[in-house]
Formats: C-alpha cells, sequence, structure tokens
C-alpha cells in the first residue's frame, strides 16, 4: 500500500475507517496528492524494526483524562542519556528511506571546521538578505537574533566580528520530507522518545517559530504540489475554481499558478511566504483582504496528521472543530498540515496609487502628522470600497519625517473609479500645503499589479531590529464623537519621534459568503480597519544586553501607548512582539482562546506540538533565557507549577 496510489474509493474508505473514528469515517476526501497517498500502515511499523519508537497514539475521541501519559519535565535534549543514540537516529534514517539531515548552519562554510569552504561562504555571505537562500536551507530561520546570532556571516556588515558557530537554536536534524509517511514516522519517534519537535517551512515567522534547540524538524519546502480545480463544491454546495496547494507551496508559485488559470488567489505580499503553512494557519493577510476576506477564510479543505499520527482530512464536516482552529488558531499547534484547498476568483483589474510626501520647508512636523491623520480619516471610506493600503511611516533626521505609500491598491477598480476614491484625500494633503506626485496605474489582473508594484524579494536575515504590531478598530480612525483619531494620532507620532519605523496596512477583511468564515482568526482582525507593525532598531553586534533593553521599550513604552488607544484590540501573531503581554488576549482573542486551549489538550495532551506564544505554550519555558531578548536557544521544559 505504502508509496502506491489508491485507485478505488472503497480501498480510500477501508484506509479511512482504519485511520478515523467512525464519527468522521464518511468524510470525502479530494483526491490526494501522490505524496499524501503514501501513508504510514501498522503493517509497516511492524516491519520497521522498532515498532515501539513508531506506533500511532491514542485516538483523541478518548477523553484525555482516562487516557495515562508519562509527561517529562523537559524535552530530552542532546547530551542527555535518554537523547537518542547515534543506531537511533540511523534506524530512523533508514526507516525515513534516508530523508534525515544532520543540521549545519548556512554560514558554517565561513568558519574553520570541517565544513569551511571560502566559495560557499562568499556566496552565503552576499545572498544573506535573500529569503530564497534561507528557504532553499533545511536548518536556516530569516530572524537570527531569536537562534541565539551564532553562526552568522562574519564578513557580513551586519554581523561583524562574529566568531562562534554552533548550532545555536537551530533543529538538531531535520527531515526533508516527500511523502505524508514521513511525517507520520517523524512525529511518532518525536513523541515516543520525547525529543522537541518542530514544523519548519520557510522560516519567515517573526519570532522563529519554526526552529528550536534540540529538536527534530519536519521539513515541508519539498511539497510542492499544485493542482486547479476548476470547479470545486465544497461540504455546504458552494461551488467555484480552487486550489489544492502542497504544504511548501509559495505565495509567489500560487500567484503563478492563478495568473494561468485566469483566476485570483488570496495571498500576502512577500513572494516566499508558505501559503498551506503558517499564513493560513495565522490567519493571513492580503491585498485581496478587502474584498474575499482572509487568507485563512478561503480554506475549503485541508489534510493533516494529528500529533497521534494518524493522518485525516478536515472540513465543514470532518473534524469541524479542526477544521475551526487549524485556520487562525496558529501553526505547530494541532498537527502538520500537508495541503490546503483555498477557493479562487475570477481575474479583477487593479488600480494603484503611489506617492510619498516628508517634512521640508514648509511642511512642518505638526503638517506632517497632519498629513498623515488625513490618510486615517479615510480609512473607512477607502475599505468600504474594496481598496487596500500599504505604507510606511519613520524618521530620516532630527525633526524630520517620511511617508510613503507603497502602494494604495485599488482592487478591481479602474482608474476613474479609484481616482475619485482617494481624490478627496489628495485634496485635503494639498489643503495641508503638503507637496506630493501621486502615480496611478492600472493592471489587468492581480499578478500583474503584484509583479508590477513589487518587483522585488523583500530583505530579510537582519539581526539589527524586533517587532510588534497592532490591529486597530474603526473608532481609531474616527474623529467623531467617540472616535480616537486624535490619541491614535498621537500614539504614532510618540513613537517614530522616538525612532521607531511603523510599515502599516489600511485594510479591512470583508465578509464573503462564498467561503466560511466562522474560523479562529483572531476576532481582533474582524473589527480591524489598521494592521500597524512597529520596529525598534539595534546596533550591529548589539550585546544582548541593549537588545533586551531596546524591546523592553518597544513592549512596554511604545506598544503600551499603542494598546492604551486601543484598549481590548489584539495583535496579529504571524508578525508579533515575542514578547507580547497576555498573547492568549492579543493574538487569539479573549472569546476563543479557552476554546483553542482545549482542543489543544483534545487532540495533542503529551504537548508534542510547541510554538513560542502557541496555544498552549504558557506552559512551556525554554531555559537560560535573558529577560526581553528570549531565543529559540535552550532547553524546553514544562513550567514549574
Ligand atoms: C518579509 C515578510 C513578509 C510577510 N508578509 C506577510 C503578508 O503579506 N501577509 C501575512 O499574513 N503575513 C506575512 N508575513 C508573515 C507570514 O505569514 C508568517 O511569518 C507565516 O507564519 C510564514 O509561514 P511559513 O510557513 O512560510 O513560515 P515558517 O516560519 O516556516 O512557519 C511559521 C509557523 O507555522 C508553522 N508551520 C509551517 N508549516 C506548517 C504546516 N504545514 N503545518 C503546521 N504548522 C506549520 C511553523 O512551525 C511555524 O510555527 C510576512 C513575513 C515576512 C518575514
Ligand atoms: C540518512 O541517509 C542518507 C542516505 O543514506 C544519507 O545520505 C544521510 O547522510 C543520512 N542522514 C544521517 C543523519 O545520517
Ligand atoms: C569589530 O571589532 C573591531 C576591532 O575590535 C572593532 O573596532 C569594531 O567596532 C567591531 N565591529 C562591530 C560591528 O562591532
Ligand atoms: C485566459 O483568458 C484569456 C483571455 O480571455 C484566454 O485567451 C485564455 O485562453 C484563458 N486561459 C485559460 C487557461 O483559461
Ligand atoms: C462553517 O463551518 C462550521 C463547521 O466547521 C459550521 O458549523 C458552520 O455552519 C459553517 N458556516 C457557514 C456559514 O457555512
Ligand atoms: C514653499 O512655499 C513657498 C511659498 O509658497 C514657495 O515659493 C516654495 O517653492 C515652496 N518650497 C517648496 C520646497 O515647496
Ligand atoms: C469585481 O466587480 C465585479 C462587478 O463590478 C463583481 O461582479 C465581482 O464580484 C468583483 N470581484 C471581486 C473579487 O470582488
Ligand atoms: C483633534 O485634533 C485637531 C487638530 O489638531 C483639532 O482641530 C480637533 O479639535 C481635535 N479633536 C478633538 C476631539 O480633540
Ligand atoms: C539565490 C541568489 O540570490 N543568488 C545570488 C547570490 O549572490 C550572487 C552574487 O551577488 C548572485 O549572482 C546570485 O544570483
Amino acid at each position: 500500500m505504502v508509496g502506491t496510489k489508491i485507485q478505488s474509493a472503497s480501498a480510500l474508505a477501508a484506509i479511512l475507517s482504519f485511520f478515523v473514528d467512525q464519527s468522521t469515517a464518511a468524510c470525502p476526501s479530494n483526491p490526494w496528492f501522490a505524496y499524501e497517498n503514501a501513508q504510514l500502515t501498522e503493517s509497516a511499523i511492524a516491519s520497521s524494526g522498532n515498532p515501539d519508537l513508531f506506533r500511532f497514539g491514542a485516538d483523541p475521541s478518548v477523553a484525555s483524562s482516562s487516557r495515562l501519559f508519562t509527561r517529562p519535565q523537559c524535552k530530552t535534549y542532546p547530551g542527555d542519556p535518554l537523547w537518542p543514540s547515534n543506531t537511533v537516529w540511523s534506524l530512523l534514517n533508514v526507516t525515513l528511506g534516508g530523508a534525515l539531515i544532520k543540521t549545519t548552519p548556512l554560514a558554517a562554510s565561513c568558519y574553520q571546521g570541517p565544513n569551511y569552504n571560502a566559495a560557499q561562504c562568499q556566496y552565503v555571505t552576499e545572498n544573506w538578505s535573500n529569503p530564497r537562500m534561507h528557504v532553499e536551507d533545511p536548518t536556516s530561520a530569516m530572524f537570527p537574533i531569536f537562534q541565539g546570532r551564532t553562526c552568522l556571516p562574519p564578513t557580513h556588515p551586519s554581523f561583524q566580528n562574529n566568531t562562534a558557530c554552533t548550532l545555536g537554536g537551530y533543529a538538531s536534524y531535520s527531515v526533508a520530507v516527500m511523502q505524508v509517511k514521513q511525517i507520520q514516522l517523524a512525529i511518532n519517534f518525536a513523541r515516543l522518545t520525547n525529543v522537541r519537535l518542530v514544523v519548519h517551512n520557510t522560516g519567515h515567522d517573526f519570532a522563529d517559530k519554526s526552529i528550536g534547540a534540540g529538536s527534530l524538524s519536519i521539513w515541508t519546502h519539498k511539497l510542492k504540489d499544485i493542482s486547479f480545480l476548476p470547479s470545486y463544491t465544497d461540504c455546504r454546495g458552494r461551488s467555484g475554481p480552487a486550489f489544492k496547494l502542497g504544504a511548501g507551496v509559495e505565495t509567489e508559485e500560487v500567484y503563478k499558478a492563478a495568473e494561468a488559470n485566469n483566476v485570483t488567489v488570496v495571498g500576502g505580499e512577500c513572494r516566499t511566504v508558505g501559503i498551506a503553512g503558517g499564513y493560513i494557519a495565522g490567519g493571513g493577510h492580503s491585498p485581496m483582504s478587502t474584498l474575499a476576506g482572509m487568507g485563512a477564510d478561503q480554506v475549503l479543505s485541508m489534510d493533516v496528521i494529528l500529533p497521534n499520527g494518524r493522518f485525516v482530512t478536515v472540513n465543514e464536516d470532518c473534524y469541524p472543530d479542526l477544521f475551526w482552529a487549524l485556520r487562525g488558531g496558529g501553526g505547530s499547534t494541532y498537527g502538520v498540515v500537508t495541503s490546503v484547498t483555498v477557493r479562487a476568483y475570477p481575474q479583477i483589474p487593479v488600480t494603484t496609487l503611489s506617492f510619498a510626501f516628508t517634512t521640508g520647508p514648509n511642511v512642518t512636523a505638526d503638517t506632517f502628522f497632519a498629513g498623515v491623520g488625513a490618510y486615517f480619516k479615510y480609512f473607512d471610506t477607502i475599505t468600504q470600497a474594496g481598496a487596500f493600503g500599504y505604507w510606511l511611516v519613520l524618521s530620516i533626521g532630527p525633526g524630520q519625517y517620511l511617508f510613503s505609500m507603497m502602494p494604495m491598491w485599488g482592487g478591481n477598480l479602474t482608474t476613474p473609479q479609484f481616482t475619485s476614491l482617494v481624490q478627496p484625500f489628495l485634496d485635503d494633503l494639498t489643503d495641508l500645503g503638503i507637496p506630493f506626485d501621486p502615480v496611478f496605474r492600472e493592471y489587468p489582473s492581480f499578478y500583474q499589479t503584484y509583479i508590477g508594484t513589487w518587483p522585488n524579494v523583500e530583505a530579510v536575515g537582519g539581526a539589527d531590529n524586533h517587532a510588534a504590531s497592532r490591529l486597530f478598530p474603526k473608532e481609531n480612525f474616527e474623529s467623531g464623537p467617540g472616535g480616537k483619531l486624535n490619541e491614535t494620532l498621537a500614539a504614532v507620532r510618540y513613537v517614530v519621534e522616538d525612532g521607531a519605523v511603523i510599515i502599516g496596512y489600511n485594510i479591512k477583511a470583508a465578509t464573503n459568503p462564498f467561503v466560511n468564515q466562522t474560523n479562529a482568526v483572531n476576532p481582533a482582525w474582524r473589527k480591524a480597519l489598521g494592521f500597524f507593525i512597529l520596529s525598534v532598531g539595534f546596533p550591529p553586534n548589539a550585546p544582548d544586553s541593549v537588545i533586551a533593553e531596546r524591546s523592553e521599550k518597544l513592549t512596554n513604552d511604545w506598544m503600551a501607548r499603542w494598546r492604551q488607544v486601543s484598549p481590548g484590540a489584539g495583535s496579529y501573531l504571524s508578525e508579533g512582539d515575542i514578547n507580547e503581554p497576555d498573547f492568549q488576549q492579543s493574538f487569539y482573542g479573549a472569546e476563543f482562546y479557552p476554546r483553542l486551549k482545549k482542543l489543544k489538550e483534545k487532540y495533542d495532551p503529551t504537548g508534542l506540538f510547541y510554538a513560542h506564544k502557541a496555544v498552549g505554550s504558557e506552559d512551556w519555558e525554554i531555559q537560560g533565557q535573558v529577560p526581553y531578548f528570549p531565543t529559540q536557544n535552550g532547553r524546553l521544559c514544562r513550567k514549574q507549577t
């Protein structure tokens, strides 16, 4: 059975009835990808040479309280007596068909030792800020400050004088998965050996949630299948075009496939983010959100491997509780998603607007911020019309500031429609005496807009800043009674004057009858009109104490002011502060968190999956951390109660 395509519906039903509890045995499945047909069987476990390393866990329908688990205080760490021996790792490798990789940091070629290689080092140094290089590597992630700043390219301008090359917070071993079976084996092995498990797709998470010291990493990057379904009917009879996407598919790859089929899919700006991985799991914002909703809203069905190792289909009828949680409740929490099926839409024209303004001879700081406020006043009107804005505010010298619209994006609007929408705002800027030079462009499709607007990959890999974010609701942009426009503007101005960089989005998640939007996306997204990312900088090679001090300021001064003007609102878990206070409320919503936590206990009772500030992570800690500068580099233990 393993490795062969499942041909008949009855064979499929037989497998399903074997794998899942009867309440969901009737779940229809999309045709699986070839790599999903290669599933782990009891007979394969029996003939593995050591079944005790690979057996399945208990069924989630068995109440947790009636199950007996050993709950070791800490995950087994390299050097511990219980850390698997080389023989055991070799056995795992053989069972995986040779897919096990002993990890090496990308820049190990720059350091004396067995990996030294001057040409490779030069390549790594030159390409360090290119996400594509990190995505192609089984070990690397894009935010080096959270792996412990070890083994960075020493001649890179940002990392001069780096002298150490240890594994730091990177995983110990990685499985380059090409089959569902391999993921099941890795999950069962980690659960039964108590080795920390991480799920690693592209490594874009702002807090490096895809790595972890002393872990076994499931690297989903090679699961690249894309299948266009011109007419896909979901559980409730909604019909239309859709895509089934493998776990390793990147944004740009989906956009290209959509363009080739004359449709549009919902995805973010960054070319290399994994759509089926952290993006959908976290909620997923998009220039399309103001027309079609969040990325997570687009999901029609998912195929998932649970913490007990079982492979299941999840949709409105099958595991509806997980269907809710996996769409917005965060990655690396309830299992490994192997593929998602998402809704697609007809192609749309898009008109964009770009411009910038700064302080100058005729523009005081007060006038500059009045210009920013003029924009905020139109946030509601602009998103009501389906448009979206992506912009930047920062200080460019003492008392000098820059605002850049890069760009505003009028989805499904022609140039005349879009121009008349934004003209009142542009008139306000003119009335304030702010000079600017608006550039309108019209494109025939989402993809054409995308490559025309953001022609380059976004730079990553820096170790000189740290970000937090806030989802501001409508009242923050209203100037009438009950409105908080002035307070919001003051809180924005305070941080910019104090050296912050803000990347802002004017975005509203649309209500969309063509999909199921009853999911775990942070309720703060549903109310938001503004999503602002705030980052604090620090010098290259800053000591831990300086990073901790700057990070503390970000959390307890800058963000505190933003929280104060938006009480009860939230933050985006995929682009969030590693130190976010009361993260359960902020990243997940006070009304959703208890349900998410209960599902965590139901499906992952042994705590196999962990990620920083993921659901259930409050029960765990990584040892030996500097306050306000936590990393993934340390032993993962249950908190002492
Ligand atoms: C430059 C840049 C631009 C960005 N732009 C946007 C944007 O426009 N819109 C937006 O919404 N977000 C954006 N993000 C944030 C991005 O969506 C998140 O970082 C997202 O989590 C990345 O997912 P990934 O799978 O690519 O990355 P990873 O870092 O590999 O994974 C992120 C998390 O998801 C888990 N995970 C990954 N795959 C799976 C899987 N198959 N099953 C279970 N868990 C999994 C990982 O364990 C980890 O916890 C951006 C980030 C960066 C760095
Ligand atoms: C796993 O096996 C493959 C193929 O034999 C080999 O190339 C690889 O180095 C092995 N991995 C480890 C960690 O030993
Ligand atoms: C690197 O070390 C040299 C010599 O000690 C020092 O002058 C320089 O400032 C250091 N660079 C950084 C970025 O720390
Ligand atoms: C997409 O639309 C164009 C123009 O309408 C048409 O020529 C082309 O055949 C279409 N392609 C597909 C894959 O439907
Ligand atoms: C969305 O799916 C859930 C089950 O997952 C279901 O209870 C709910 O009725 C669905 N909502 C809509 C609008 O279809
Ligand atoms: C500033 O305003 C004066 C008077 O209106 C005008 O002559 C000058 O060109 C303006 N300078 C800039 C940089 O816009
Ligand atoms: C775009 O606008 C057309 C009509 O103007 C409408 O039928 C279509 O649904 C819109 N598309 C989206 C994705 O909103
Ligand atoms: C908000 O600020 C503007 C400009 O400074 C001012 O005219 C207005 O009165 C303020 N509104 C409130 C409600 O304080
Ligand atoms: C993958 C990638 O971006 N490679 C680049 C690495 O750096 C060299 C030299 O700058 C470029 O030529 C490659 O294209």
